[in-house]
């Protein structure tokens, strides 16, 4: 797959760390999203938990051909590393005036690991507009680590984001985020296709990491979202800081010594 000159830069992975998410508009050709609207009213082929890419994804097959758009192929190696296996694909659809909204979850139990996650890509191949049930999700809840839908009850967080996009909009997600499907009040169809990647490496320094040492990387990784309050916020910084020691592999990184103060046991080895 072609990727090397699209991969994510050290400022866009500090940036995906803390928000969870990096979003890429109108990325996917027309041709593209007309043949993915067509696949979609079929069944999808059936792909084992755990199944290699191109076993999963054969040469011609609509999902190779999405993969191998330079910007999605170069945003998933940097974020899940080269060759990872395919978890499970969906086709999510949110019918016209369906009724109702999906509750905000995380789509699986509780994860705690620290230093690896797996990527959910979510394609849109039509127009989302406001009305259609695009996707809903809170920025910056990924490393808040809950159990399915044990957030279904909270309604409307400062700085939630209903997606609206252009045809052809890719977004890459944390596995952790919080989000859902919103209530479709159009007459059209909602259409997005969930694919859930597991890295099959460390995820260390998969991205293009010439500007690592950016003061751009340390401010995005310490950015605050409304829906935190200041103390709570802290949580998150120290939670970033240790993903982002796993991913640089760098182990003394900090931030306003968060993950140093909390590591401090003197005379303790274990
Ligand atoms: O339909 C959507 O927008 C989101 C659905 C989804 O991601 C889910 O059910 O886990």
């Amino acid at each position: 797959m072609a990727t090397t000159e699209h991969l994510l830069t050290s400022v866009e992975m500090a940036r995906f760390v803390a928000s969870g998410f990096h979003r890429m508009d109108a990325v996917v050709p027309p041709d593209l999203n007309e043949r993915a609207l067509a696949e979609f009213e079929g069944p999808l082929p059936r792909v084992a938990y755990g199944t290699p890419v191109a076993k999963a994804f054969p040469e011609g097959s609509f999902a190779r051909a999405l993969l191998e758009v330079p910007a999605v192929a170069g945003a998933l190696r940097s974020l899940v590393g080269p060759d990872p296996e395919v978890d499970h694909h969906f086709v999510h659809v949110r019918e016209p005036h369906e009724g109702s909204a999906q509750p905000l979850h995380a789509d699986a139990i509780i994860d705690t690991r620290a230093d690896a996650f797996d990527v959910q890509l979510m394609y849109y191949p039509h127009e989302v507009t406001g009305d259609m049930g695009g996707t809903l999700s809170v920025p910056g809840s990924h490393l808040r680590r809950t159990n399915e839908s044990d957030t279904g009850r909270y309604q409307n967080l400062r700085g939630q984001s209903r997606l609206t996009c252009p045809a052809g909009t890719v977004v890459l997600l944390h596995h952790g985020i919080w989000h859902g499907g919103r209530r479709n009040d159009s007459g059209t169809r909602r259409y997005m296709y969930k694919i859930r990647f597991n890295p099959t490496v460390p995820q260390v320094r998969t991205w293009d990491a010439a500007d690592l040492d950016d003061p751009a990387v340390a401010a995005e990784l310490s950015r605050q979202f409304p829906w935190y309050e200041t103390a709570t916020g802290r949580l998150e910084v120290y939670n970033r800081v240790r993903l982002w020691r796993a991913l640089t592999g760098n182990a003394a990184f900090d931030i306003d010594h968060w993950a140093t103060r909390v590591a401090n046991r003197p005379g303790r080895s274990a």
